[in-house]
C-alpha cells in the first residue's frame, strides 16, 4: 500500500491516472483518473507554452504515486504531494497537483450523485457573471467589438486595442479566429512602446464611453508592462472612463509594487493569473493592494488550494476574477463555475467561449446565456473528454510571443 493511511476498501481506490494530450485548435492536457469501482474523473492541467513538462511531471512523477490511493482522501493527497514533494509549488508543478485535486473532486461528487458545488457548501448565486474580450487593431474596430459582445449579452467586456509604435499581436484576434496569442514552433517577437501605449488607452476608453455610455462594465489587461508609477499614471488617467478594473498592471510577483500603485490611484486592479500559490497573493490580499485575484483552477493547484486563496481573501474584502482564458480547458472552466457559483467572494469570471472543436472534445454541461455562465447540475464537475476525438488533434508546439523594446532588450510579454 502506498500509504499506510489507507483505510479504502478496494472499490474506492485510484486504478489508474492517464494523461491526455490533445490539440483541438489549441494545446490542453487532461488527467483521467479511475477508480477501482469505475468512476471517471478529470482535471485540466494545461500551462500554455510549457504543456509537456506538465505531462512528464504527471506522467514520471506524479502517476505512480496515485495508483492505489484512496480517492477519497482529497486534502491528505494534496498535502502527500506538494509537501511530500520538497521541491514544493511553481507553475509546472502546481498545474500537475490542480489536475489531479480536479479529477478527485470530480469523482467524489459523481459518487455522490451530486453537481461539484454541492460539496462546495451549494449555491450563493443563481448564475455567474462574465466578461468577455474585444480587441481591434484600432480604436474604431475594438470599439465595434464591444458592440458585438454587447449584443451577445455580455454585461463586462475586456476591452484591447494595438498600439501604434508596436508590432506583433499584443491583445489583438488573428482576423477571424478567436483571441489566441500562443503561436508557432518558435516565439514570435513583437516591440513594445510604454509612451505611446500611455497615450493611446485612454482614448479607447473615452471612445467607449462617448459609444455605449456607463452602463456596460469595462475591463483592461496591461499584461505586466508597465513600472509602478506608470501603472499609477495610467489608473489616474482612466478614472473618468470607470473601469471595472485594470489587470496586472506591474509584473504580479513583484507584491509590494502594488502599495505605489495603490496610493495614486482609485480604478480597481486586478492580479494573479501567473500566480499558483497563496504564498504569493498573501501581502496583496492582505494589505488591500489589489481588489480582485485572478488565480483560477489550474495553475493554483486545484480547487482546493483554489479556495484556499478565495477564503483569504474573503476576510480582507477581496473578490475573485478568475482567469479563464482560452488557453485553459473546458475542464478548468467548468471546475471554476462551480467555485464561482459558491463561493461568497465572487467577483466576475473571465469567459472567452472555446473552439466549437474545442467543446466538441470536451462536452460539458455549464452554458453562457445573457452575459452570465450557468453551472450544470450534472454529477461532478460535468466536463467530460471525448478520448476518440481528442486522439484525432495531436500536440503542436505553441509559444506565446516575447516582447522587446526598441532597443532591443526583452520587455514583459
Ligand atoms: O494572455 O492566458 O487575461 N487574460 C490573459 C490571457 C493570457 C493568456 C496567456 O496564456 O491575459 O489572454
Ligand atoms: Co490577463
Amino acid at each position: 500500500m502506498p500509504t499506510p493511511l489507507s483505510t479504502a476498501s478496494s472499490r474506492d481506490r485510484i486504478a489508474q491516472a492517464r494523461v491526455v494530450v490533445t490539440s483541438p485548435t489549441r494545446n490542453f492536457v487532461t488527467l483521467v483518473v479511475t477508480t477501482e469501482d469505475g468512476t471517471v474523473g478529470i482535471g485540466d492541467a494545461t500551462l500554455n507554452g510549457r504543456e509537456l513538462a506538465v505531462a512528464a511531471y504527471l506522467d514520471e512523477h506524479l502517476v505512480p504515486l496515485l495508483v492505489g490511493r484512496d480517492a477519497g482522501r482529497i486534502e491528505d493527497t494534496w498535502q502527500y504531494l506538494y509537501r511530500g514533494a520538497y521541491w514544493r509549488g511553481g507553475p509546472v508543478g502546481m498545474s500537475a497537483l490542480a489536475a489531479v485535486d480536479t479529477a478527485l473532486w470530480d469523482i467524489k461528487a459523481k459518487r455522490a450523485d451530486l453537481p461539484l458545488h454541492q460539496l462546495l457548501g451549494g449555491r450563493s448565486r443563481d448564475k455567474v457573471r462574465v466578461y468577455g474580450h474585444a480587441t481591434g487593431e484600432t480604436i474604431e474596430e475594438t470599439v465595434a467589438d464591444v458592440g458585438r459582445l454587447i449584443d451577445l449579452g455580455y454585461t463586462a467586456v475586456r476591452a484591447q486595442t494595438a498600439v501604434p509604435g508596436g508590432t506583433g499581436t499584443y491583445g489583438v484576434s488573428r482576423p477571424g479566429e478567436i483571441y489566441d496569442p500562443a503561436h508557432g514552433s518558435l516565439p514570435e517577437e513583437t516591440v513594445w512602446d510604454t509612451r505611446s501605449y500611455l497615450t493611446h488607452v485612454p482614448r479607447l476608453f473615452e471612445a467607449l464611453r462617448d459609444t455605449y455610455g456607463f452602463e456596460i462594465a469595462l475591463l483592461h489587461d496591461v499584461h505586466h508592462r508597465l513600472t509602478p508609477i506608470e501603472a499609477a499614471r495610467l489608473g489616474a488617467s482612466l478614472e473618468p472612463y470607470d473601469l471595472f478594473w485594470i489587470e496586472d498592471p506591474t509584473p504580479a510577483e513583484d507584491q509590494t509594487a502594488f502599495r505605489l500603485i495603490r496610493q495614486h490611484t482609485r480604478t480597481p486592479i486586478a492580479t494573479g493569473e501567473v500566480l499558483s500559490s497563496v504564498h504569493s497573493v498573501q501581502t496583496l490580499i492582505t494589505e488591500r493592494l489589489v481588489d480582485y485575484v485572478r488565480t483560477t483552477v489550474t495553475h493554483a493547484g486545484g480547487l482546493t488550494h483554489l479556495r484556499r486563496i478565495f477564503d483569504l481573501a474573503h476576510l480582507y474584502g477581496v473578490r475573485s476574477g478568475s482567469h479563464g482564458a482560452t488557453d485553459l480547458s473546458p475542464v478548468c472552466l467548468g471546475a471554476a463555475v462551480h467555485l464561482d457559483t459558491a463561493i461568497p467572494n465572487f467577483g466576475i469570471q473571465e469567459y472567452m467561449a472555446h473552439s466549437a472543436l474545442t467543446d466538441s472534445v470536451f462536452p460539458h454541461s455549464y452554458r453562457f446565456a445573457d452575459g452570465y455562465l450557468h453551472v450544470g447540475e450534472d454529477p461532478g464537475h460535468g466536463v467530460h473528454l471525448d478520448e476518440e476525438k481528442a486522439a484525432e488533434h495531436p500536440y503542436s508546439p505553441a509559444y506565446l510571443p516575447v516582447a522587446r523594446l526598441a532597443d532591443g532588450s526583452v520587455h514583459d510579454w
